[in-house]
């Protein structure tokens, strides 16, 4: 096999070229290639050298997929010291992203350059990993100490310009990189500047408090993750230690980060994540139908929200209203979003206006007759969302694709309301729709390939992680959430208070407790809709009894002060409402359920498992396409922990033998209605 890894002499300059699609990762292969070139340019007639991409990006760092297997020489962090200690200058040439073991080979470089386009970054923590090619000792000696522990353990890229800002580049270049590359080698060599090596700068000057308030404000921020703590200790080293010392404490630290169960499953995310965007079975050379105009029927929050992720994407949207008042307070809405997001530095002024003025309102249907998509966000009434479907057939022009927003409505029901059932489609939006990052795309049973495929696609380019789901009552994570809620309640009548459930699941990682999910969410929303059900209907009692005591108090959760908990007006802050625990007590007795004290690891579990036991059979009905689709619906949209991985991850980690043990324990104590076991759980478990 040919190497990826191309050497040839220009001239006086050698360039070495990385060419290993698709984002030229830092495999074997590329690694062995890059240390046979620096070899080679030390002893040619080069004067310095150049090492530069082809394809789409510089190097986006070490490759993903080696990791977990036995590691082969030469190690990444000594082809870097090779790299610096070269006798003849080298120039690292930046398009594209560079990053993690990418931005490292960089920095080991003596010379950066980038077209204004590059990023560059060390997104290691978001994989639980640290940059363990030299990052932590190079990047704090180059751009300072603040500047190095915010890029490594925020993960996130930045532009050019900044990295030129921050001395991470040297410059900028414009038009054919490697042109200009070559050409500033020429200009290195000619004028006898020699190497420059990152590992002899001297560390900036810094605070050395920075340390204690990074190292707290992590516990906050990143719950519970070894790997940002890690980052702080060997940022903290390079400004301690001689650099090969502090390359050992990095060295040692990466590999106790690789190791760990959260880095496992941070990278399972990773490619779950991209597996996600893949519909098996549907061509990769599906057509797109194009999508330059959007209609959002709703200007409530969730429809204000996605007119605005159309809007941020420089997509146009018409949204509709059903009178100028309501228009004019959708509106309004949108309009203090964007305001919020100028004041938090989240938005220029002008791109905020410029967003802005991509959101037109109206009360007509006919100003959604060139839309190519429509998507309808108003509330959960089977009946309207039939008539707006019938009215948005009549007005929409052929080839327009009418998605829905609901969250658990029929969607073959819906598309069933119009005479072109093929272009109708979920598209299941999380609140705030402007902020969260998941999409369920709902694939009804006549929805046409092309606009399935046109629908991930666009996933993307509103910056939204797509995941296909079948139709069934709430798709995937909604009618995950309902044995997980029924847990959480008859936790709370069984012995728990509202405080223990919150705090136990908040411990384990949950980025909010189950209760205090349910007043944000409004808890007369699931009684109007276990009303609008028939008795048998309705599941077991006791897991909604004290919740429909509190709706017909009109304690509603957030919105109203008070629901589980009591809420401050002015700071929103929860506490505990000892009447809430009266009533759980008095519903309690009346079940003749005799209250116990229920463990944390019980309460725990019992939330845990009954997710994994749903989402087993959602993966079983093909309602998912695999289980780590499920994960990736519950951590950008449900709050699940990234460091386990998701719902489905987390127990093929605990071993789903053990989780089937519980399972079946559960099963015998608390009745075969709520805890038989899936029969792919049976299944798997038995392997
Ligand atoms: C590291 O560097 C550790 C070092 O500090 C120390 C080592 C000792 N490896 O995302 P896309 C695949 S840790 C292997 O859809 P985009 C990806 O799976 C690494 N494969 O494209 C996908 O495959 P498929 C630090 C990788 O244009 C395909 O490439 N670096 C890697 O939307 C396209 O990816 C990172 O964490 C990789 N490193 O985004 C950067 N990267 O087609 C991770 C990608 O089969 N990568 N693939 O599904 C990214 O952030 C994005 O991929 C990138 C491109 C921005 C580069």
């Amino acid at each position: 096999m040919s190497s990826p890894v191309r050497y040839t002499l220009n001239d006086k300059i050698g360039v070495i070229t990385i060419d290993f699609p698709p984002v030229n990762a830092l495999s074997h292969a590329v690694r062995q290639g890059l240390h046979d070139a620096i070899a080679a340019a030390q002893v040619d007639a080069s004067e310095a050298i150049v090492i530069v991409c082809d394809g789409r990006t510089f190097i986006a760092g070490a490759d993903i997929t080696e990791f977990g297997k036995p590691p082969q020489k030469p190690l990444l962090p000594d082809l870097l010291d090779e790299i610096e200690a070269s006798a003849k200058p080298v120039i690292a040439a930046i398009h594209g992203t560079a990053l993690g073991g990418g931005l490292e080979t960089a920095l080991a470089a003596h010379y950066r350059c980038a077209l204004d386009t590059a990023r560059v970054g060390l997104p290691e923590v978001k994989l639980g990993l640290l940059p363990g090619a030299g990052g932590t000792q190079r990047l704090p000696r180059l751009a300072g100490v603040t500047a190095a522990l915010d890029l490594m353990t925020s993960g996130t890229p930045i532009p050019a310009a900044k990295a030129l800002e921050l001395g991470i580049v040297d410059r900028i270049v414009a038009g054919d990189l490697r042109h200009a590359a070559i050409a500033w080698a020429c200009e290195l060599a000619g004028g006898g500047k020699g190497v420059r090596r990152s590992s002899e700068q001297v560390v900036p000057d810094f605070d050395p408090s920075i340390f204690d308030s990074y190292r707290s404000a992590l516990a906050k921020r990143a719950k519970g993750q070894i790997a940002p703590r890690h980052i702080v200790s060997c940022v903290q080293a390079a400004t301690e230690r001689p650099f090969a010392e502090g390359l050992k404490l990095e060295r040692e630290l990466f590999l106790k980060c690789l190791e760990s169960p959260q880095s496992v499953a941070m990278r399972h995310l990773f490619f779950a994540e991209r597996q996600a965007a893949k519909i098996d079975g549907l061509p990769k050379d599906t057509p797109l139908r194009a999508i330059d105009s959007v209609g959002v029927i709703g200007g409530g929050t969730m429809g204000g929200g996605i007119a605005m992720s159309f809007a941020n994407a420089g997509i146009p949207v018409t949204l509709i209203e059903i009178n100028d008042d309501a228009l004019a307070h959708g509106l309004s809405i949108v309009e203090k979003n964007y305001a919020a997001s100028v004041k938090r530095g989240k938005l220029s002024e002008d791109a905020a206006a410029e967003c802005r003025s991509l959101i037109k309102g109206s009360t007509d249907y006919a100003d959604l007759e060139n839309a190519d998509l429509v998507i309808e966000a108003v509330f959960e009434d089977p009946e309207l969302k039939k008539t707006i479907f019938a009215r948005l057939d009549a007005v929409c022009k052929p080839g327009a694709i009418l998605a829905t927003n609901t969250s658990y409505q029929d969607v073959n029901v819906i598309a069933a309301a119009t005479r072109r059932p093929g272009d109708v489609i979920g598209l299941h939006f999380f609140s705030p729709a402007n902020i969260m990052k998941l999409l369920e795309v709902v694939r009804g049973d006549k929805t046409a390939d092309d606009v399935l495929a046109t629908c991930m696609s666009l996933a993307k380019k509103i910056r939204k992680v797509p995941v296909m789901s079948g139709v069934c009552y709430g798709f995937i994570g909604n009618r995950m959430l309902q044995p997980y809620f029924r847990e959480a309640q008859l936790c709370l009548i069984e012995g728990a208070t509202p405080a223990q459930v919150d705090t136990a699941m908040e411990a384990w990682g949950m980025a909010m407790g189950p209760i205090r999910v349910a007043d944000l969410a409004g808890i007369d929303v699931g009684y109007k809709a276990r009303q609008a059900l028939l008795e048998e209907e309705r599941g077991d009692p006791r897991a909604s009894r004290v919740a429909d005591v509190l709706a017909e108090m009109g304690r509603f959760g957030q919105k109203t002060g008070a629901g589980f908990y009591r809420y401050d007006k002015a700071t929103r802050r929860h506490e505990s409402d000892p009447e809430v625990l009266e009533i759980i007590e008095r519903e309690a007795a009346a079940f003749g359920i005799e209250r116990r004290d229920i463990p944390d690891e019980e309460i725990v579990d019992r939330l845990i498992y009954a997710l994994v036991n749903e989402g087993m059979r959602i993966v079983d009905e093909g309602i998912a396409q695999r289980p780590g689709d499920i994960d990736v619906v519950y951590v950008y949209g449900y709050g699940f922990p990234v460091a386990r991985g998701g719902p489905m991850h987390f127990a093929d980690a605990i071993g789903l033998d053990k989780v089937y043990q519980r399972v079946l324990e559960f099963q015998e104590r608390f009745g075969a209605e709520a805890w038989a076991p899936a029969p792919l759980l049976v299944k798997l478990a038995s392997r």
